[in-house]
């Protein structure tokens, strides 16, 4: 009898055109209140990419969400702006905001940003971020910031109906096309699947482009990268870019059928737990959903639900670890010089408290960390600087695999070998 009712279940499901999963909806849910619940955190910057994904779900709190507009409107701009008058670039934050504004219909035109001399609407400071990205490119063949970002400005700009202009999207076929755009030095999935969305953006709302054909091309060129990234687990890429690559491959006018191996890899990596960090959920729970960025462009805020709710915060008792294990850390400086420091840590310690562990002993390590919306960014380590303006960065391995994950998410269970190595990209 239950296995008749559980193959009635399914069958239904598939029915429905919705993946065919027990669990799929609890696992939703889970993820969708932890979502919302990051949004408590009083002294993290208001993310933007949690606003989208919360927007975007199928399920809402309306009056959290607006708390959390409201302290985008305020905390997140204000960061901006300070960057703005500092002349930094902004286009990832700044296309973030936009996007997110656009997913609470909020009108983009009554809020402006001042860069010290004039104050302007944020799509006139995104359309000038984008022309000095594009410019760039064509002085060096890359972005100041990176392609990732560079598709979040195009999308952000087509998502809100502003014309792109032709040149600007050029430079994105063009580096599909010429294999630019990477992850340190390998391909990149998940800037492929923001730059798949931003074309297709185009490609839908008719932006005239130099030449079509080429717009065709590299999105069948994204298409076929994605799809030939998936691992043996069903992943495309990794755990961490899978999200954005079915949001990518649905946004291109794939079947939800053709990514349910990707599907049942991200709720079989929900189910273990992985998506803790808020920005891996915010990737994550909207490709779950079978929703895309895309999906921003027609948002109409209307008759929305209204039935998330919070239970009380779980308290979670941390016990002290019985346990030390045997990590021995490697530092692999620019000038090839190499430094290594070998100790005891308590199992299950995050690779950030291992660090400060090491700095607090005096063995002679040092490091310091930058703030981003994936958490602590390892930007200087023994007083060396790996800096993104030089093209620079630390990058973690451990026995000679490279992290998936950061300082502060990465959790040291076993005997091991970490290696920080100053790399270019
Ligand atoms: C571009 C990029 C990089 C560039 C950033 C510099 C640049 N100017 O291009 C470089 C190559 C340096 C880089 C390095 C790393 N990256 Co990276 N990176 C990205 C990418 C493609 C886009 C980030 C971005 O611009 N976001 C948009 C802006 C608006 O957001 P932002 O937070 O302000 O952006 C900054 C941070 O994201 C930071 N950053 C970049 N990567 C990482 C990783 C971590 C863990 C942290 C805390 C911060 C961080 O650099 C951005 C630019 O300043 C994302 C993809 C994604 N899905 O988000 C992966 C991504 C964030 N990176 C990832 C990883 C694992 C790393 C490394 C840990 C790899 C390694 N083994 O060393 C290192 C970081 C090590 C360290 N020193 O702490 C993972 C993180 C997954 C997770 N659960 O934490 C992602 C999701 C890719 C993936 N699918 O695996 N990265």
């Amino acid at each position: 009898m239950k296995a008749v009712l559980l193959l009635v279940a399914v069958l239904a499901a598939l029915a429905a055109g919705r993946p065919c999963a027990p669990d799929h909806d609890e696992i939703t849910l889970k993820l969708n209140k932890e979502l919302l619940r990051s949004t408590e955190e009083p002294d993290s910057l208001p993310n933007p990419s949690v606003h989208i994904a919360l927007r975007l779900s199928t399920q809402h709190n309306l009056n959290k969400e607006g708390q959390h507009l409201n302290q985008l409107k305020t905390k997140l701009h204000q960061d901006i702006q300070s960057s703005l008058v500092a002349r930094q670039m902004v286009v990832g934050r700044l296309a973030l905001y936009i996007l997110a504004l656009r997913s609470s219909c909020h009108d983009l035109n009554s809020l402006t940003l001042s860069d010290g001399k004039t104050s302007e609407p944020l799509l006139t400071h995104l359309k000038r971020q984008m022309e000095k990205e594009k410019e760039h490119i064509a002085f060096s063949h890359r972005p100041l910031t990176n392609y990732y970002q560079y598709s979040l400005g195009v999308l952000a700009l087509c998502v809100s109906g502003v014309r792109v202009s032709s040149h600007v999207s050029h430079k994105l076929v063009h580096a599909v096309q010429h294999g630019l755009i990477k992850h340190g030095d390998s391909l990149c999935i998940d800037s492929h699947a923001m730059a798949g969305m931003a074309l297709q953006c185009l490609k839908d709302a008719g932006t005239p482009m130099k030449n079509v054909e080429e717009l065709d091309k590299a999105l069948a060129t994204i298409k076929q990268k994605l799809l030939n990234s998936q691992r043996t687990d069903g992943h495309l890429g990794n755990e961490f870019s899978t999200g954005l690559a079915v949001q990518a491959l649905l946004a291109m006018g794939s079947s939800v059928m053709e990514c349910s191996t990707s599907m049942e890899a991200l709720r079989s990596d929900a189910r273990k737990g992985s998506y803790h960090n808020a920005m891996a959920i915010s990737q994550t729970l909207p490709a779950l959903q079978q929703r895309s960025y895309l999906q921003l462009k027609s948002m109409e805020c209307r008759d929305e639900d209204d039935t998330l709710v919070l239970d009380a915060a779980p308290v979670v008792e941390v016990l002290p670890s019985l346990t030390n294990v045997p990590v021995q850390v490697e530092v692999l400086k620019a000038d090839g010089s190499s430094s290594e420091y070998k100790f005891e840590v308590p199992s299950g310690s995050s690779l950030l408290e291992v660090l400060t562990l090491l700095q607090d002993h005096q063995m002679g390590f040092t490091f310091e960390k930058e703030d981003s919306l994936w958490g602590p960014f390892l930007s200087q380590v023994n007083r060396e600087q790996a800096r993104q303006t030089d093209r620079r960065y630390w990058h973690l391995s451990s026995n000679g695999n490279s992290l998936t994950q950061g300082i502060k998410d990465y959790k040291i269970e076993e005997a091991q070998k970490i290696t920080i190595k100053n790399t270019a990209y």
